[in-house]
């Protein structure tokens, strides 16, 4: 979808006043600092056609299958009779309440058990609107997968809907409504801040855990909603990179990375076949390497086919955009044509990422910020914790998530990765501390380990590997509250 499409439709509800700055009180009490009311579009019916056929473009897009089409009522009502008057397609309306009178039924229109209905919605916040619609077209018989929604709020009704099986497609997110708006310098840097504090500190738990659907406000990020890795895997807004990671670790029921550190190829690549059915991840330093060619890296690239499992060349990127697109790109190693991940510091600000992005974008990798380290006295904590987060939040077309000591990001998009693990709690004499699989995956809630030391050091690659991922894999389930292996 045409990006200018995007920035010309949030200027034009901008300034139709469909998106008002201020304190506003929405629909489950509380007050906000942004407030999106779409309902006044139907006085504008340019903007109403040009909002529909950018929906159904989605739809095309995606390739959505479905019998019909639902506007959850009332201000999404008009938009899919758009859609489904200029598209021949079959529409439902769901009633508010049932009328006394007549058929009673709650659910107008024609349709058979078992079909497939897509729902199209004005904005989300929880998704609980999504959902309640849902609940009533299912109680007829009809299935719900997907839905269509004009504006994400990014308050959690992606992933909570998700937990339910409904993939959500936005067309405008909070932070793209923000960045359009304030380079066009409708609000000032201020207002995007605020709004942006409060999206983070108010993201929406499922029902089921809080009993009403109330914010997770300032709670720690271990009691938001979890969702599996599977499901996480399956989220519409996420990486294809994390995307395919998140259904491999599922499917070889591992969340271990091996870290590869040793000084020869050929004991690399002995490593990486003996491990590599026990694996999601290999983490390289190809720079410790004495012998790396280019024969090397092909050779590991079939070894991560083999056993299906990513590369991530831990190179750690700290310079400015220009040079660590030619670092990535070229000179001896050309990491980025064979790593599907490599890693960032995020010390020289966004350009880091941008020249990273550049070179990789387009090969489909993605990259992880370093937000924390496990080092001793690593300065990598509090302010420069939370500047990483919303860096990565800028720019999650890259980004694929973070090395730390523990989940720092309630957006399950992201993938958290953490070294320094073994099994006995401890550390180095060069003042690396070791956290232990349970530890990491169960307390502090992280999605990988990656043990080097632990697995290198130990008389069998394999058999110690196998315990770590066993070790990790139970954390995880137990993490989801299901039964171990
Ligand atoms: O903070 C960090 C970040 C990384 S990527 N601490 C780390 O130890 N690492 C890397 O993880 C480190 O470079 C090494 O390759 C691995 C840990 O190895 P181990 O032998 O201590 O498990």
């Amino acid at each position: 979808m045409a990006n200018t499409c995007i920035d010309s439709l949030i200027l034009k509800l901008y300034d139709v006043d469909a998106v008002k700055f201020g304190e506003y009180k929405l629909k489950s009490g509380m007050m906000t600092p942004i407030y999106i009311d779409l309902r006044v579009m139907v006085s504008h019916p340019a903007l109403m056609n040009q909002v529909s056929s950018l929906m159904y473009q989605r739809v095309e897009e995606e390739g959505l299958q479905f019998d019909s089409v639902c506007g959850v009522p009332y201000t999404a009502l008009p938009i899919a009779t758009i859609i489904c008057s200029g598209h021949e397609l079959p529409m439902l309306i769901r009633r508010k309440e049932a009328k006394d009178y007549g058929t009673k039924r709650m659910v107008e229109g024609l349709y058979r058990e078992g079909d497939t209905c897509l729902i199209i919605e004005d904005t989300v916040t929880s998704g609980s609107s999504i959902l309640e619609t849902s609940e009533v077209l299912n109680k007829e018989g009809l299935k719900v997968t997907d839905a269509i929604v004009l504006v994400d709020r990014e308050q959690g009704a992606a992933a909570m809907l998700a937990s339910r099986g409904i993939r959500l497609y936005p067309i405008i997110s909070m932070s793209k409504l923000l960045n359009v708006l304030l380079a066009a310098e409708r609000i000032d840097t201020q207002t995007a801040q605020s709004v942006r504090k409060f999206i983070m500190e108010n993201t929406f738990r499922s029902k089921e855990e809080n009993g009403n659907g109330v914010p997770a406000t300032k709670k720690p990020c271990v009691e938001n909603l979890e969702l599996s890795y599977a499901d996480r895997a399956k989220l519409p807004n996420i990486h294809p990179q994390a995307s395919k990671l998140l259904k491999l670790m599922e499917e070889k029921r591992s969340n271990l990375c091996v870290s590869a550190d040793v000084t020869s190829s050929e004991e690399l690549l002995q490593l990486a076949d003996s491990v590599g059915p026990k694996i999601c991840v290999l983490k390289t330093h190809v720079d410790i390497l004495e012998d790396f060619t280019a024969d090397f890296s092909q050779k590991l690239q079939e070894l991560a086919q083999k056993h299906n499992f990513l590369i991530f060349e831990d190179r750690k990127f700290a310079d400015i955009g220009n040079t660590v697109k030619h670092q990535y790109q070229g000179g001896l190693y050309q990491i980025s044509s064979w790593s599907h991940i490599v890693n960032a510091h995020a010390v020289p600000g966004p350009g880091v990422v941008k020249g990273l992005s550049a070179v990789g974008k387009s090969l489909g990798r993605g990259c992880l910020l370093i937000a924390q380290m496990s080092s001793q006295g690593s300065l990598a904590t509090g302010e420069y914790t939370k500047a990483v987060l919303k860096m990565a939040e800028e720019q999650s077309d890259f980004v694929i998530g973070f090395i730390c000591g523990s989940k720092l990001s309630n957006r399950p998009e992201f993938i958290h990765m953490t070294p320094g693990v073994q099994m006995q709690a401890g550390g180095d004499v060069l003042g690396q501390q070791y956290t232990t699989p349970e530890e990491v995956i169960h307390s502090k809630a992280s999605d990988i380990i990656i043990v080097g030391r632990g697995v290198l050091e130990a008389p069998d690659w394999l058999k110690a590997a196998e315990s770590y991922r066993k070790t990790g894999w139970d954390a995880y389930t137990k993490r989801l509250g299901q039964s171990g292996q």
